[in-house]
């Protein structure tokens, strides 16, 4: 009934509420494993502190401590989350065995110690995509890619070359493409004597692990920015400047991913998105929320989130040229409930960007008639937009708003609360 009003309304403005709906289902927004166990991963010590500039803080019980509880939790997840999912994995997150073999170092990775997340998304019908890791290892001395080093330098070069090997596996064995991701958290805590040197490393060691062979329509290698991490205050080798301009120069190799906890706090990347799109056939995102800093706090459904929402569905990006990923890690708080509340409400904001007259208000814009524009945009933020939302979730077989944290909390009793 209350649907029914919503959707009306909604077509009294020429959105079709049905239309919007159908292609939010199709698109695939990429679950990120690490906000499950706080960024840890499988390889090595789960004690060791997070280098490379980032940080969770917090210590709610229930953290998953091996990969079965880490399945488990993820499908807890998937159950509350509506639409078209991808596993966001990072390479230390890589499963060893008797059968395979045991531990290896990160140089030394196969697609085989990704076999069973392999089978995980391919028994759900979802894609995959990756991960280098370089940070929070003994070989990060402290720099990676661009460390003056060499050995360092070829650990890290042979690392990521595994990661294409292990991300092409991952997209022939499910048929979806995988974003691979390249960040390193490389920089310095004070003023540097050397700016210049540790980039034109970093482009040499991109340079090298991108001329490998791989199919550019199974793996997109992503190069992301950052301005600054904690311990990394002074100086990122892998600034905005530098990631656009190697992706800008090597576009038949990988595109360029932004993360919106890693500008300045007054830049968004929703006016970043077209500019980009501009100039680049795909690019990619990670979305985040950062608090003053890149604190990569639980994704909420707020303005900028809405407006980053909307302009890649206005962009078109929902046709295959804006690749989404969540990328965040609360250990504050019930982690399944912030992988659920993030997911939701990219998808929420997602819906939202769909169910706005976009083309009503352009052509407002056009004719410059921004008075109209000014009352029409704010106007819009009070149409009966939960009902459509609960409706979608209706659709995709999971529990509407107000009716899932109870499942959770039930888990936290049952499975959660037993982790020690
Ligand atoms: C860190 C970057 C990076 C990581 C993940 C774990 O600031 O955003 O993407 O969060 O790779
Ligand atoms: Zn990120």
């Amino acid at each position: 009934m209350s649907f029914n009003e919503a959707k009306a309304k909604y077509a009294l403005l020429g959105v079709d509420v049905e239309r919007a709906m159908e292609k939010l289902r199709s698109v695939p927004v990429a679950l990120h494993c690490w906000q499950g166990d706080d960024v840890r991963g499988f390889d090595t010590d789960p004690e060791k502190p997070l280098t490379g500039g980032i940080q969770t803080t917090g210590n709610y019980p229930g953290r998953a401590r091996d990969v079965k509880e880490l399945m488990a939790d993820i499908d807890r997840v998937l159950a509350l989350c509506p639409g078209t999912k991808k596993i966001n994995l990072h390479a230390s997150y890589a499963v060893f065995t008797p059968e395979n073999g045991g531990w290896v170092d990160r140089d030394k990775l196969e697609p085989k110690h990704f076999e069973a997340w392999a089978d995980f998304c391919r028994e759900r019908g979802i894609g995959a995509d990756f991960n280098p890791t370089l940070f929070s290892h003994p070989m990060c001395d402290p720099l990676t890619l661009s460390s003056p080093n060499e050995k360092t330098r070829r650990f890290w070069i042979d690392h990521c070359k595994a990661c294409i090997r292990i991300s092409e596996y991952l997209a022939r064995e499910t048929g979806i493409k995988c974003v691979m991701n390249i960040w390193t958290g490389d920089g310095l805590k004070d003023t540097p004597a050397d700016r210049f040197g540790p980039r034109q490393r970093y482009k040499e060691s991109l340079d090298e692990i991108l001329s490998m062979p791989y199919d550019f329509s199974l793996v997109k290698p992503c190069v992301e920015s950052k301005v600054f991490g904690i311990g990394v205050e002074s100086y990122t080798v892998g600034s905005a400047e530098f990631t656009l301009g190697y992706a800008a120069s090597n576009k038949d190799k990988c595109i360029p991913l932004m993360d919106n906890g890693h500008y300045h706090p007054t830049e968004v990347v929703s006016d970043k998105i077209p500019a980009m799109l501009v100039f680049f056939p795909e690019i990619a995102l990670h979305i985040t929320r950062g608090v003053r800093w890149d604190s990569d706090h639980v994704v909420l459904f707020d303005d900028e989130t809405k407006e980053l929402c909307k302009e890649i569905v206005r962009c078109g990006g929902l046709e295959g040229s804006v690749d989404i990923a969540l990328d965040y890690f609360d250990a504050s708080v019930n982690r399944i409930a912030a992988w659920t509340l993030g997911f939701r409400n990219v998808q929420k904001a997602l819906l939202n960007g769909l169910l706005t007259p976009n083309e009503t208000l352009k052509k407002l814009q056009d004719e410059g008639r921004f008075t109209e524009l000014l009352v029409m945009q704010d106007e819009l933020k009070t149409l009966p937009f939960g009902d459509v939302w609960n409706e979608y979730c209706r659709l995709c077989g999971v529990p509407a708003d107000g009716e899932w944290m109870k499942t959770v909390l039930e888990y936290e009793q049952k499975v959660l609360v037993n982790r020690k």
